[in-house]
């Protein structure tokens, strides 16, 4: 009897912790990433690759609510274990990006915004079949700190339907249209 009662308690306090659990599971996972750290992550977004191509880049907005400065660190995805984070530039009158195995560091009570054309979440061999139209949870890793952020997918064929790859292209056509005659 007694030993039943102590048993049943034990299974209370393990069904508790996993509710416990849960909830911060499903909290992390939000679309707007925030706890404790002062680290805010929202707004997180990726392009449904293109068909037959492999790599997708992911955009989000971080916020560093915090007095000191933060440094996105890394990503991790269950999609990939190839992400890296990526900064673009220009390079010749061509848009080019490369990886920043260093991070970003971010200004104490500053926002700093992964945009296309700019710094970026790189997720290379991930087909559009994985990442389809539905959204995909993102963990952006701050040294030893980690923010999940749910990253919705935009399609296609949505009036943002370019690759990155064309966004890129029409940036620097955009920015040398006059230059493309010579
Ligand atoms: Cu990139």
């Amino acid at each position: 009897m007694a030993k039943n009662a102590r048993l049943r308690s034990s299974v209370l306090t393990g069904a508790l912790l996993l509710a416990s659990l849960a909830a911060l599971a499903s909290c992390g996972s939000a679309s707007t990433g925030s706890d404790s750290t002062g680290i805010v992550v929202s707004d997180a977004w990726a392009r449904e690759p293109a068909p037959g191509q492999p790599n997708t880049a992911a955009y989000a907005t971080i916020v560093n609510e915090t007095d000191q400065e933060v440094t996105v660190t890394g990503v991790r995805s269950a999609l990939t274990d190839r992400t890296e984070l990526h900064e673009s530039m220009m390079q010749n009158g061509q848009m080019s990006m490369q990886p920043r195995p260093e991070g970003f560091t971010i200004d104490p009570r500053s926002t700093f915004v992964l945009e296309p054309g700019g710094p970026h979440v790189m997720l290379i061999d991930v087909g559009a079949e994985e990442i389809g139209g539905q959204g995909f949870d993102l963990s952006f890793e701050f040294g030893d700190k980690s923010i999940d952020a749910t990253v919705a997918v935009r399609p296609l064929d949505g009036p943002d339907s370019l690759t990155e790859m064309d966004d890129m292209t029409n940036m620097s056509d955009s920015g040398n249209m006059g230059d493309t005659t010579s």
